[in-house]
């Protein structure tokens, strides 16, 4: 068995990240499976075995820069591939790779230097014409495939911005526009295949006069055929678009970042598989560098889907016909904002929740008479204390002491709703509304602390949350939460439980109630309380408890010391 050293092939800068690492040692890769990831400033490509093999040794690491000629990769050659291979070690990678580097700086590196100094030389003569703009050299003769429509017909572009995203089995690319203008009409759709010289759309574009755009526009695409010469001697003219006369091959270049749409940050081999499996690539989360999609997320995220169905096999939400789109606008003015990233997790965690878990809300009233009027006597201490003696540590206090004596609430199902765990520890989470949207602080050992420190503590998380200031091990491990909003009003609610919990508290405002004592009607100070829960876990009786527990301990707080 003979060994070979893969080294980095040209990828056209000095030097570039290794930002994913697709091998193992021990691992057998056939000739063009990825190796690594590379990644410039201006994109991200893969790096193909030159050979059938078996893994020897991995020669960079994650996050390492590395340049033309480095050690990559040991590579230990089938006997058959020994004679093959010669001294041409990172001759197929360099070729691939040399497709790539084509990709990326486009045409406009290779060709028309002196088209383009000599148009920044002298300012351009701008006017309105009808252009057509075309796909340049991608770096292949086959056709790639469109994924991704980045404008719209009748939309202003500013002269860079991309038009549409292609891609190769290589690597993407996004398309940016020559000029600055008018989107006309669009000739490809996502899922279409394009290959060189094909339409994009054409544009109303703020173009050089005729005159000063020939040499560099001509030059550019005289490889595109009778085709786009016919096109150039009508009204209208044809342009490769990354070929732009106005763009130098550095700006050409930069125009290809590495994150088609500006959204998803992700390498080609992971949007293959991404759209193998119909996923949105904006629902999974990046683990690599800068937040880039890695293999691995696309498997996490498959798994948690897996993970996630319902125990008893009930719908998860797949098969559940969508809510159609409605144009809104055909009724009347509105006004369209994007979701906060904030916004639209607490969705899919609130839509996972509803999907996944049974509910069923119990509510009751707890008569706190007593305990507001102690709340109200600690006002000056509290005061000089720098806390508010709000309800809220009560309640904390009050479950507590409920989840302890009621341990199936203070517990979570695992293994798919085989086995449930008791925790013992008692952490629970408080929901607070911020601007931003909704996140829950958790409050650790909550049955260890005294009101005073709770009161503290709450403040302090809460103003936290409102400032953007907690951190993800903040909001972790709760056991049980609490959503109060009592201090906002309404008279009862059916809170969501907050998965994997199993059950949440819901506060509404405190009122004052007439209660029958036995004898008369007396005015008490009323707490309206809802309990959500999963009922696989947690049935009626059991909720019941829990929540007498909860009424009594909140009614005549000396029980708390029981
Ligand atoms: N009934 C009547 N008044 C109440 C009350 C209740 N149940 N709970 C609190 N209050 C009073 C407080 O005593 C305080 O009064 P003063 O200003 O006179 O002292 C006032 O309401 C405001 O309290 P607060 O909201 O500042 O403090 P808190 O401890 O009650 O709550 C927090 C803190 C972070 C939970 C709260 O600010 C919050 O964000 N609530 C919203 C939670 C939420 O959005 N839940 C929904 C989740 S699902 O969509």
């Amino acid at each position: 068995m003979r060994k070979e050293i893969i080294k980095i092939p040209d990828v056209g800068s000095d030097q570039v990240e290794v930002i994913e690492i697709c091998v193992a040692v021990g691992d057998v890769v056939a000739e063009e499976d990825s190796l690594v990831v590379l990644e410039s400033d201006k994109a991200s490509m893969e790096v193909p075995s030159p050979k059938a093999g078996k893994i020897a040794a991995i020669l960079v690491s994650s996050g390492q820069q590395v340049g033309k000629d480095d050690d990559l990769i040991e590579l230990e050659m089938t006997s058959e591939d020994e004679s093959a291979i010669g001294g041409a070690a990172g001759g197929a990678a360099d070729e691939a790779v040399a497709d790539v580097h084509a990709d990326v700086e486009g045409e406009g590196a290779r060709e028309p230097q002196a088209g383009s100094a000599e148009v920044t030389q002298s300012a351009p003569v701008l006017e309105q014409r009808a252009q057509t703009v075309e796909v340049p050299d991608v770096g292949t003769e086959d056709a790639v495939d469109v994924i991704e429509v980045c404008v719209s017909e009748g939309d202003e572009v500013a002269e860079g911005d991309s038009l549409i995203v292609l891609e190769s089995d290589k690597a993407s690319m996004e398309i940016p526009a020559p000029y600055a203008g008018k989107v006309e009409s669009i000739s490809l759709k996502v899922g279409d295949s394009a290959k060189r010289g094909d339409v994009i759309l054409k544009m109303l574009a703020q173009a050089p006069a005729a005159e000063e755009k020939a040499p560099s526009g001509h030059q550019a695409s005289s490889n595109q055929g009778d085709s786009s010469q016919a096109k150039s001697s009508s009204q209208s003219q044809s342009v490769a678009a990354a070929n732009a006369p106005l763009k130098s091959a550095e700006n050409a270049a930069q125009a290809v970042p590495p994150t088609p749409g500006g959204e998803v940050y992700a390498g080609p081999a992971v949007r293959k598989l991404a759209r193998e499996f119909s996923i949105d690539l904006k629902a999974v989360e990046g683990s690599g560098p800068k937040g880039r999609i890695v293999k691995e997320d696309l498997q996490n995220y498959v798994k948690n889907l897996v993970e996630n169905k319902p125990v008893a096999g009930a719908a998860s939400g797949s098969g559940i016909p969508a809510v159609p789109e409605v144009d809104f606008s055909a009724f009347g003015d509105i006004e369209k904002e994007p979701l906060s990233k904030l916004n639209k997790l607490t969705a899919a965690n609130m839509h996972r929740s509803w999907l996944n878990v049974p509910h069923v809300t119990q509510f009751d009233d707890a008569d706190i008479t007593e305990l507001e009027t102690f709340r109200k006597s600690l006002k000056s201490e509290a005061e000089k204390k720098g806390v508010k003696m709000t309800p809220l540590p009560f309640l904390l206090k009050a479950c507590a002491a409920a989840l302890r004596a009621n341990p199936k609430f203070n517990a979570s199902l695992a293994d798919s709703g085989e086995s449930i765990v008791y925790k013992r520890y008692v952490h629970i989470g408080i929901a607070v509304d911020t601007p931003a949207g909704l996140v829950v602080p958790v409050v650790r050992d909550v049955d260890k602390k005294s009101l005073w420190e709770l009161a503290e503590e709450t403040a302090e998380l809460a103003s936290k949350a409102k400032e953007r200031k907690l951190k993800p091990q903040d909001m972790q491990g709760g056991c049980f939460t609490i959503s109060s909003l009592g201090g906002i009003g309404g008279q009862g609610f059916t809170p969501i439980v907050n998965t994997p919990e199993l059950a949440i508290l819901g506060v509404s405002k405190l009122t004052t109630k007439p209660v029958w004592d036995g004898n008369a009607f007396v005015p008490r100070e009323m707490l309206p309380l809802s309990l959500s829960y999963d009922h696989r876990a947690i049935n009626g009786a059991d909720a019941g408890r829990f929540f007498t527990f909860l009424a009594e301990a909140l009614s005549d707080i000396r029980r708390l010391l029981l």
